[in-house]
């Protein structure tokens, strides 16, 4: 097999903090046990096929720049099945040399489409039978599949949320396939992400209708799951717009509220992305609680967006105080089960070297890494936890337990307050907890 990667001879190893070869990792130590488990169970990282070796760097100004000579770009005359095997061997040794324990995909990043969904899901079976050799080969797992479901003209007014049934029923079709792949390959979970399951504006549209559409469609998906024998667990990606302006799926909160609505909420979990979350108007970290708490967290796709850009930027992460915040919630909430972190990441459309692959995974592995020894060192020292106990201190005495326990009500709370003084106020102490975090994020190693 002629090597894509050329330059990296060697998986990239583990050379510490103060070592400065660009082609190593600082943080990122696989074997290290960090609060009872090793690095790698920890983190689970995964590369995702997509951005990193379907994406040519085209962008809605000018076409693709990057280095991907399998890309129909750049090999117009190629057969799309011999391009697709070459994209397969050249991701699979990069997965090989980074040393990531898993990767992604969507159906059509594997295997191109092929004019019929008969061709299209023949030309998926032959891809997975050699992604399963590769597989066997390198070691390498699938965090998991997905079939995409809005890059097709088919599905351009989205695809269970489509008016037309036929469409539905394709998106269907489609899925079921992909699904069976995912299974086939021993992944460990299968990701819905509703691209297009939305809207642009409600003169066209039947929100109701769209929303018991995406419940059907969803429970058939369970239902398969099941028949199938699938283990790994279903997740839906939340997104509040792009590509469409209203997204179904707008956060954790939207999400969970639709599976309980629709009885849903035992069978499925969120697969959440850190630039998502930022695009919804939250914090990383309060999409990680917020699942958390709902009990329906599952995987995380691993990128961030711009402070100054309001899109979909997916650049790999490199702040340690955003990741080590989302960390926190992660490991304190006892960490990842079937789930991981997927670098749903794309280098700048600059970065045409392509040791800028491992570059961009290196810088996203190390920050995730420390990301994870800072939360792993801030539950040890306990110093927040015991802050936060004592705010809520009020609630275990008397009058926070009667309240809670529903012996007191609303017109005995309005006698007892008559009689007392104004309650004492406390200072929520803020800059001081962010100055405990700056400083484990200063002082861990
Ligand atoms: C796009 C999404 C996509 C999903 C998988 O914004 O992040 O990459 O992760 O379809
Ligand atoms: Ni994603
Ligand atoms: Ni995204």
């Amino acid at each position: 097999m002629t090597e894509f990667f050329t330059d990296v001879t060697e998986r990239i190893p583990f050379e510490g903090p103060d070592s400065d070869n660009p082609l190593a990792f600082h943080w990122y130590d696989a074997d290290r046990v960090v609060a009872g488990r090793r690095m790698e169970d920890h983190l689970r990282f995964a590369v995702c096929y997509w951005h990193s070796f379907n994406w040519d760097g085209f962008d809605i100004f000018g076409a693709g720049t990057l280095d991907r000579p399998w890309h129909p770009t750049f090999a117009p005359t190629a057969d799309p099945l011999d391009a697709a095997k070459a994209k397969m061997n050249a991701a699979f040794e990069f997965f090989a040399k980074l040393g990531a324990p898993f990767y992604c995909f969507h159906d059509r990043d594997i295997a191109p489409d092929g004019g019929s969904f008969k061709e299209s899901a023949a030309r998926l079976d032959e891809m997975v039978d050699l992604a399963a050799e590769h597989q066997q080969r390198t070691g390498v797992q699938l965090l998991w599949g997905t079939a995409n479901l809005f890059s097709h003209p088919r599905y351009q007014a989205g695809a269970a949320t489509n008016p037309d049934p036929e469409v539905f029923a394709y998106a269907a079709a489609q899925v079921a396939h992909c699904l069976d792949a995912t299974h086939r390959l021993g992944g460990h979970n299968y990701v819905l992400w509703g691209g297009r399951e939305g809207y642009e504006t409600l003169l066209n549209t039947d929100l109701r209708r769209e929303l018991d559409q995406l419940a059907r469609f969803l429970s058939m998906v369970v239902e398969h799951k099941q028949r199938i024998g699938f283990a790994g667990a279903i997740l839906i990606e939340p997104k509040p717009f792009e590509p469409t302006k209203h997204q179904y799926d707008y956060d954790v909160a939207a999400v969970y509220a639709f599976l309980q609505r629709y009885d849903l909420v035992d069978e499925i979990k969120v697969n959440i992305e850190v630039n998502h979350a930022t695009l919804s108007g939250h914090d990383f970290a309060h999409e990680i609680a917020a699942a958390v708490d709902a009990g329906i967290f599952g995987s995380v796709d691993a990128n961030a967006g711009d402070d100054r850009l309001g899109w979909d930027l997916d650049r790999f992460p490199m702040s340690v105080e955003q990741m080590s915040l989302g960390m926190l919630e992660i490991v304190g909430a006892g960490g990842f089960t079937t789930g991981g972190l997927n670098f749903d990441s794309k280098l700048r459309r600059q970065s045409i070297d392509r040791n800028d692959l491992f570059h961009g995974h290196i810088g996203g592995m190390d920050t995730m890494a420390r990301a994870l020894l800072v939360a792993a060192a801030i539950l040890e020292g306990g110093e927040l936890a015991a802050n936060r106990a004592a705010r809520y201190t009020g609630w275990d005495g008397e009058l926070g337990r009667s309240i809670l326990d529903g012996t007191i009500d609303l017109a005995a709370l309005h006698d007892r307050t008559v009689d007392r003084g104004e309650p004492v106020r406390v200072s929520g102490g803020q800059e001081r907890l962010e100055n405990i975090v700056a400083r484990y994020v200063a002082r861990v190693r």
